[in-house]
């Protein structure tokens, strides 16, 4: 299902009570003034830019007395979570490819709920390729640190404690099987067992040491090229090592390398699956000089076609 001519739609979430470090709220603005959207341009792509959400009022969770008592900041992140909801929906709707610049990874919650809605009604499968050093699938019950950024795959596959946040609106559930962690080096020891219990698809870096990007995520692409899925990718910065993105509050050891991140992005970019993007975490005041702003823009760079040499398309390309 090649596009070659849709809409790139940026929309800023200037969201950080997903987690206690504060900082985040200033991703989409570091991501702009690293040029994302010029950057896109050249490649082709039509870029729209829909600004940052304004931060709505807090709204009750309607969770149960005790999983409230698991979650941080829980009135603020429900209030967002259903106003991003709402306007990943409507993106979808209007045939967008929307790019959610975060702001910290609570917002896929939102975001991914809302393409799912789409997906669902259009009868089209959606696959999540969730890139990231954490599996972000604790409950109020299991969470160790009542951060609700480590919480949304847990919210997505339909987690009864959690499906209150979405108030009224449909929740359209993943399966546990369509969705893929990728790059997992830092995961609690209820959450491990969840993972086994549940049946989430999850890579270790142990399993991209031994392996490598190419053969790993190549399966995957595979199976998703042959289902002809959505494919939403939620790019958590905290992938990659500290070394080259030091800008994120949960920094964690044995990260992903620069080549390794931008194979990741020109597969994806081949695979012409692309459906809808999360660049969650980035966090402006605990960066370098924008460091971690720059290679992130680099990364949507080979996401969205920019290669080194000319290259034969082998697949279908979408932008
Ligand atoms: N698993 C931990 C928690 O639930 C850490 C999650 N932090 C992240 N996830 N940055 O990407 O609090
Ligand atoms: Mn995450
Ligand atoms: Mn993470
Ligand atoms: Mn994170």
């Amino acid at each position: 299902a090649a596009m070659a001519s849709r809409v790139t739609t940026l929309l800023g979430i200037p969201l950080d009570l997903g987690s206690h470090t504060p900082g985040a709220r200033m991703g989409p603005a570091a991501l702009r003034i690293a040029g994302l959207a010029p950057l896109l341009q050249q490649l082709g792509c039509t870029v729209e830019d829909a600004g940052d959400l304004a931060p709505p009022h807090p709204k009750e969770s309607g969770l149960a007395p005790e999983d409230a008592a698991g979650c941080l900041h829980l009135e603020e992140v429900t209030a967002w979570t259903r106003l991003i909801h709402d306007h990943a929906y409507d993106l979808s709707a209007r045939g967008r490819l929307p790019i959610f610049l975060g702001g910290d990874h609570a917002l896929s919650m939102g975001s991914i709920s809302g393409v799912a809605r789409h997906c669902q009604e259009q009868g089209r499968e959606l696959a999540v390729l969730w890139i990231d050093a954490h599996a972000d699938f604790n409950t109020p019950e299991t969470t160790p640190s009542r951060n609700m950024h480590g919480m949304p795959l847990s919210f997505l596959t339909g987690e009864p404690r959690l499906r209150p946040l979405l108030g009224g609106r449909p929740l359209a559930p993943l399966s546990c099987g369509n969705i893929q962690v990728f790059g997992a080096r830092s995961i609690d020891l209820a959450e491990r067992r969840r993972i086994r219990e549940l049946g989430l698809g999850c890579t270790d870096m142990r399993a991209i040491d031994e392996h490598g990007v190419a053969a790993l995520l190549g399966a995957l692409i595979e199976e998703w090229r042959e289902r002809d899925v959505h494919l939403h990718v939620s790019l958590d910065v905290d992938v990659l090592d500290p070394s080259i993105a030091p800008g994120v509050g949960t920094t964690v050891p044995g990260g992903a390398t620069y080549r390794e991140a931008h194979l990741m992005m020109e597969m994806l970019c081949d695979s012409g699956l692309l459906g809808s993007l999360d660049i969650v975490e980035l966090n402006p005041f605990l960066d370098e000089r924008g460091k971690s702003a720059r290679v992130l823009v680099e990364l949507v760079a080979s996401l969205f076609g920019r290669t080194v040499l000319d290259r034969r398309p082998s697949r279908i390309r979408a932008f």
